[in-house]
């Protein structure tokens, strides 16, 4: 989507900090980390949330859910995987994509 910041990430139009990638997905550093491990891992298809990319492109889907697990195997310890999914959610940017968080303890609940 010509609008969409993540697909420009994508096409490499818009710069940004590569951690890993597949044939379906792609994993780069969050401008504004939240812990000391925080990745963002997006599906190359643009869908604009989880539940839509699980019904459009189950492979793609798992391609996310793989690439984010290589991610914090890599860190190791204990993360959080996270699809901020609506406004209310708090997700700002509509390209689905995982956070990674790892290398501090996480609270819970959520805020
Ligand atoms: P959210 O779940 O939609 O709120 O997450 C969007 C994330 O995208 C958020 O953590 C931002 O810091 C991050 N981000 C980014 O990494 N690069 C950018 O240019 C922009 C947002 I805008």
């Amino acid at each position: 989507m010509s609008d969409c910041l993540f697909c420009k990430i994508l096409d490499g139009e818009v710069p940004s900090d590569e951690v890993a990638s597949n044939d379906h997905a792609y994993a780069f550093r969050d401008v504004s980390p939240q812990a000391p491990t925080h990745v963002l891992v997006i599906p190359r298809r643009h869908e604009p949330d989880v539940g839509s990319l699980v019904e459009a492109d189950p492979d793609a889907a798992v391609a996310v859910l793989g690439l984010a697990k290589q991610v914090a195997d890599e860190v190791g310890g204990s993360y959080r995987l996270v699809f901020n999914t609506g406004a209310d959610a708090h997700q700002s940017v509509f390209h689905c994509h995982a956070h990674v968080l790892a290398g501090r303890s996480l609270g819970w609940p959520p805020g």
